[in-house]
């Protein structure tokens, strides 16, 4: 039995990397066995034509699964779901509600048998913690269950999937116990323009504040800094006290769908073998974007294969970008 069971649900195209042509490279590369859920086959990123996955056939492929999970794999396995690019709102709808029915499943069953699950809400606040530990990502959110959504609807201003998808991730998305969405998809889920640290902090906040575990904005550019990119890192800790970091990225002249694809899976990746400081894997994760676009620059396309070395290592390579803390 797979112990390790991961459950991809993203976009797959002909010619070209993102979605789960990235994915289930750099999950396969870094030595998982990822079940892979294609949501659209298109010709490329660019050229959006060819077919979507109708809402009866991914239905039949996920009731499936959820047999599966109840029959095979009994309550042991942990269960690791990465969703990103779903064209359709009936798709999405459905995609979040098996997520969430298995989820709903696996808390009962644990209180069914008396298992104590991670139960990251109830504070301890006789403990004294340090720092150390409120960044400890299993201390965070239940890595037994975890549902990473990226909750890809678009990019600099222009939507790519159905317009009706922006209301289903607005109510739903809080759901997800990491949800990484990019400077565009944070303004969408919040009806608010980021243009500066404090913008972020509230949106991000909005989020928190509905039920995310962790709120990643994947990339921000401000006006008043043109050579960097800003990631945030934000979560509660155990005193219900909003924790935000931010990394501030060298911006390359390389603007390529793709790099919120790497990032996610190479976050999974990093999240289910290693664990640890949520501060220290997001540094890793984005060590290795940084060599991977920097190695891909003047093409229209990351150079993923070029560069699987690089993708599978656990080292470092060049410099580390530190997180300082936010303003909050
Ligand atoms: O990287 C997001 C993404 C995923 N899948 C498809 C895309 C894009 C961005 O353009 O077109 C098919």
């Amino acid at each position: 039995v797979n112990k390790d069971n991961i459950v991809t649900i993203q976009s797959q195209v002909f010619d070209g990397f993102c979605g789960n042509n990235i994915a289930s490279f750099v999950l396969r590369r870094r030595g998982h066995v990822p079940k892979i859920l294609n949501t659209v086959q298109y010709y490329s990123k660019y050229k959006h034509c060819g077919m979507e996955l109708n809402i009866c056939d991914m239905k039949s492929i996920l009731d499936e699964y959820i047999l599966d999970v109840s029959n095979l794999y009994g309550d042991k396995n942990n269960l690791h779901f990465l969703t990103g690019f779903i064209k359709t709102k009936e798709c999405v709808e459905c995609v979040i509600n098996t997520i969430l029915e298995l989820k709903n499943k696996r808390i009962n069953k644990c209180i069914d048998n008396n298992v104590t699950i991670n139960d990251n809400t109830s504070s301890n606040a006789t403990s004294e913690i340090n720092n150390e530990e409120e960044y400890l990502i299993e201390n965070i959110i239940n890595i037994n269950f975890l549902w990473i959504c990226d909750p890809v609807m678009g990019d600099d201003g222009k939507i790519y999937v159905d317009k009706e998808i922006v209301d289903v991730y607005k109510r739903y998305a809080s759901n997800a116990d990491i949800l990484t969405p990019n400077q565009y998809e944070l303004e969408l889920l919040c009806d608010k323009k980021l243009l500066n640290e404090k913008d972020v902090i509230d949106s991000l906040s909005i989020l928190l504040n509905k039920g995310a575990k962790i709120v990643i904005l994947t990339s921000v550019k401000y006006n008043f800094d043109n050579e960097h990119l800003f990631v945030y890192v934000s979560f509660f800790n155990r005193q219900n006290k909003m924790i935000c970091f931010k990394y501030k990225i060298k911006k390359f002249d390389f603007f390529v769908c793709g790099t919120g694809d790497l990032f996610s899976s190479l976050l999974l990746s990093f999240i289910i073998k290693q664990g640890g400081s949520i501060l220290k894997i997001v540094s890793q994760v984005l060590n290795i974007m940084h060599n991977v676009i920097e190695n891909s620059i003047g093409s229209t396309e990351l150079h993923i294969i070029e560069n699987q070395d690089i993708i599978a290592s656990d080292k470092l390579y060049g410099t580390l970008v530190n997180p300082e803390p936010a303003c909050i």
